[in-house]
């Protein structure tokens, strides 16, 4: 540690450790003189960024922007040297201080503009404003280091593709503190992908100072995973623009990921006034500044900068004050329709796990990418569900490290692309991983990058217990995956050939969730029983009925997945046993959920049962029977599901936890004396 003490430019001692203390050397050793002259337009460019940036924040004073703005004042030649090197094809991907890097790769500052005053002519049609951001080649969004898996799934594309395109994606140093920074950058080097990292350390993360917030040294984590580390700053410009251009070089011509490592220092607040930094720091660093050195030391850039501003003004004076309607916002992509025929199943004598295999052959055959842990032959996936297939498609095959958030992110980087792509998630448990690219990435893009983008990814997973895995690897997290905007959640059951799913799925542009189950992969799928008749109702992932031949239903059962095709083998018994004649409805697509086969049936039962796999409070039974009432149907409802407690390994123990087939007779015996005991009204 240097003990330096550090004096101000008023004479006044600052602490030691500070970011003055560790920048200031390279602050102060700068020379741009013979810069400006071979690279006027790298500083005009420079230039516009900050006056945009500057009308941005003098917008925002005003009242006359919403939310929030990071400026990227002080930092703009690193967005204008790694921009400067890329094609019009390569990509970025940015963070939430991404104005300079927008404008350096796609020069939109006027849609830019638009685009924060929340204007129909922004380039994300007002939707996304400062931080989320889209154009052909950029992408930008909020939540820190999400963005890195999915470059690294552009990267991957470009890779299979054989073009000579690189992805370069920014972050702040701060951001070295998310694990997924790690997965991307580990991802990127196992794969060599034509990735380029670029890190700006302006010393602070929102309030908090480097040395807070980042433990050891930067390059030795790129260079940990054998990722060659380019150094760099924006006070000593032709070398940021030699080592920029290095560095896209090595990527581009070697196809492996770079780290690239700029030391640059914001001038402006975090985000609009947010600014608790030493004001003889921020001084320090203002009269230093690369930019503002060059125009006062060029007269004819002090014309050019004069210019640049009233262009903007002007700009500003006569945008069209056009907003999207809501009517324009609202469309997802979800399917809702439900068609009115219904055909009879009849399945081909196969199990689930073959027919499922199947279905993702066809995907791949048809371009389409397979990612996961432990996927490739001779293991074949944890399941054997992937079996064969790496051998088949080798470049298409990606088994992957640990890393679900990665290859969820990598995932949704290759469909950004217009590439089918499934990920298998090893066990269901493990979607708590993937989160943040479900929720803040895949399901977000479409409509906050204004209609351009759509993610045609689909997560695979195997949920359920019954098998002895215990707490961690055997539960059914449907619940925490439902009602999520814009992401179709598809359940497969034995009861169907899987096929017809990701059939339809090869047609769908939006990301999709297809659960699996355990206990149903190594089942024959459904064959035609003499008296019940099995219907899958029209339109795409339409419900299944199954119904008896010989009586009439007196119960409606809806359940999904292994529990519905356990019950439908079960269903004889379950008359002999509770007496109840149960009409099964087996629904496919949890959600958006068709409640009309639910409704129908139980109008005309007048008993409805609800059986899911994970425990009942806040889940799928609680939406079904809502919705029931809400469309007017009056039925006694019951619900059965998981006990609310980790599902136990031992097995006695785990079957009284779980809704197996005799705890759906128990708990249906008790439902009908409770209603013999008092009879009349329905319940609901
Ligand atoms: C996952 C996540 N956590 C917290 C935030 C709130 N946040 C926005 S910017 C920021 C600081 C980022 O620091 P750094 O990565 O160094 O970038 P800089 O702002 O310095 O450019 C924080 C904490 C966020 N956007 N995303
Ligand atoms: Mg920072």
């Amino acid at each position: 540690m240097r003990t330096e003490t550090i004096i101000d430019a008023n004479g006044a001692s600052l602490p030691e450790g500070t970011i003055l203390e560790r920048f200031r050397c390279w602050a102060q050793n700068a020379s741009n003189d013979r810069f400006l002259q071979e690279n006027r337009k790298a500083v005009e460019l420079a230039l516009l960024i900050r006056e945009v940036e500057s009308a941005f924040l003098d917008l925002f004073s005003r009242g006359l922007m919403n939310g929030t703005v990071h400026t990227c004042i002080g930092q703009e030649f690193s967005a204008v040297s790694v921009a400067g090197g890329l094609t019009q094809d390569d990509w970025i991907t940015s963070n939430h201080r991404c104005h300079g890097h927008f404008i350096a790769k796609t020069g939109l500052w006027q849609g830019l503009i638009d685009e924060l005053m929340g204007l129909a002519t922004g380039v994300c049609k007002g939707i996304g404003s400062s931080q989320h951001l889209y154009a052909k080649g950029f992408l930008s969004n909020g939540p820190q280091g999400a963005l890195l898996p999915v470059g690294s799934g552009i990267a991957q594309n470009f890779k299979m593709k054989q073009v000579p395109n690189i992805v370069a994606s920014f972050i702040g140093e701060g951001t070295l503190g998310e694990g997924v920074v790690y997965e991307a950058l580990n991802l990127a080097a196992l794969r060599s992908l034509p990735q380029l990292f670029v890190c700006e350390n302006n010393g602070y993360s929102q309030s908090t100072p480097q040395m807070a917030g980042v433990a050891g040294s930067i390059p030795d984590r790129a260079a940990a995973f054998g990722i060659r580390v380019f150094e760099a700053n924006t006070w000593q410009l032709q070398d940021l623009f030699d080592t920029a251009a290095a560095a896209i070089s090595y990527v581009r011509n070697e196809c492996k990921p770079a780290f690239l490592l700029v030391g640059t220092y914001r001038l402006k607040a975090h985000s609009k006034g947010d600014d608790d930094r030493d004001p003889a720091e921020i001084a320090f660093f203002e009269e230093k500044d690369s930019l503002a050195r060059l125009v006062s030391d060029c007269p004819s850039l002090g014309q050019a900068q004069s210019a640049v501003r009233e262009t903007i003004a002007a700009h500003i004076e006569s945008v069209d004050n056009t907003r999207i309607s809501a009517a324009d916002y609202r469309p997802d992509q979800l399917p809702r329709k439900s068609g009115a025929k219904s055909v009879a199943v009849s399945n081909e004598r196969v199990r689930m796990v073959q027919a499922i295999n199947q279905g993702l052959e066809k995907v791949l055959a048809d371009g389409g990418a397979l990612l996961g842990e432990d996927i490739c032959d001779p293991y074949g996936g944890a399941f054997k569900v992937t079996k064969g297939l790496s051998t088949k498609f080798p470049d298409q095959v990606i088994g992957s490290p640990i890393s679900e958030a990665g290859i969820a992110g990598m995932g949704a980087g290759l469909a950004l692309m217009g590439r089918e792509s499934y990920v298998e998630i090893m066990f269901g448990d493990f979607m708590t991983n993937i989160f943040d690219q479900l929720i803040n990435n895949v399901s977000k893009f479409h409509h906050m990058y204004a209609f351009q983008a759509s993610v045609p990814l689909r997560i695979r997973t195997p949920m359920g217990g019954k098998r002895g895995y215990g707490p961690t690897h055997s539960q059914s997290l449907e619940k925490y995956l439902l009602g999520i905007d814009n992401l179709l959640v598809l359940a497969a059951t034995s009861l169907e050939d899987p096929r017809q799913l990701t059939e339809a799925l090869s047609g769908y542009p939006g990301p999709a969730i297809l659960l699996e189950n355990k206990t149903d992969y190594g089942r024959l799928l459904w064959q035609d029983k003499p008296d019940l008749t099995l219907k899958k109702l029209g339109g795409d992932y339409g419900s299944l009925v199954l119904s008896p031949t010989r009586r009439q239903p007196n119960v409606t059962l809806v359940s999904y997945g292994g529990t519905a095709r356990e019950l439908a083998d079960k269903l004889e018994d379950l008359f002999v046993e509770t007496d109840c004649v149960a009409e099964l409805i087996v629904i496919t697509r949890l959600h958006p959920l068709d409640i009309t086969p639910i409704t129908r049936s139980a109008s005309r039962t007048g008993t409805l049962v609800v059986v899911e796999d994970g425990s009942c409070p806040f889940g799928i039974g609680a939406e079904v029977l809502a919705q029931v009432a809400e469309a007017g149907v009056a039925a006694n409802v019951c619900r059965i599901g998981a006990e609310p407690v980790p599902i136990p390994s031992i097995g006695e123990l785990e079957h009284e936890m779980l809704p197996t087939y005799e705890r759906v007779a128990q708990r249906l015996r008790k439902f009908k004396d409770d209603l013999r005991a008092t009879p009349g009204t329905p319940r609901s």
